[in-house]
């Protein structure tokens, strides 16, 4: 089975004015895509490997006795491939409030303010590529980090809620060198908050 190009639940400019059309465009059409033909090529090898859960299959990899480089290929690029997926459906131009979501934030952080303070400062001072995230850890407890490249907080047993893409890819057109403006304005199309 080969992987796809998930659809956007929204138009390229839907996220307009904080995330601008050709920034969606390219990020989802050229770099999602991209992930997804890398991974795809590299599956094309292991046909004995198609039938398993990508999120299982990367967790497995320490355990595989394939080629270590086409080990890392699988890793960045499925990674990729699962995040992007993530991040599109939690973004919309509608504001869909988790209202769960919102009773767990507010007991764990104070308020949803100071979640948004503390989140924000994780994802402004992240060094290099990578994703904030909120997750659910193996306490059920909530729990903000970054974490580099195209990791993923289930390969640490935990669940995710909330992520944020913090390559440049994801602002660098609007916002050059200026993430913090991306991230406060990222609130903004955040449907769960
Ligand atoms: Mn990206």
């Amino acid at each position: 089975m080969k992987y796809e190009l998930p659809q956007l639940p929204y138009s390229y400019d839907a996220l307009e004015p904080y995330i601008d059309a050709k920034t969606m465009e390219i990020h989802h059409s050229k770099h999602h895509q991209f992930y997804i033909d890398k991974l795809n090529a590299v599956l094309e090898k292991y046909p004995e490997l198609a039938d398993k859960k990508l999120e299982e299959l990367i967790k497995d990899l320490p355990n595989l006795t394939i080629d270590e480089a086409d080990k890392k290929t699988i890793y960045n690029n499925g990674g990729g491939h699962l995040n992007h997926s993530f991040f599109w459906t939690i973004m919309s131009p509608k504001k869909q409030i988790d209202e769960i979501l919102f009773e767990e934030i507010k007991k764990t952080f104070g308020s949803v303010e100071e979640f948004k303070k503390e989140f924000s400062n994780i994802a402004a001072t992240h060094f290099g590529s990578g994703w904030a995230w909120l997750v659910n850890d193996e306490q059920n407890k909530l729990q903000i980090y970054s974490l580099p490249n195209h990791d993923f907080p289930y390969l640490k047993g935990h669940q995710q809620l909330i992520v944020l893409d913090l390559w440049e890819h994801a602002y660098y057109l609007k916002y050059q060198n200026r993430r913090a403006e991306y991230i406060e304005n990222w609130w903004n199309i955040l449907k769960l908050l």
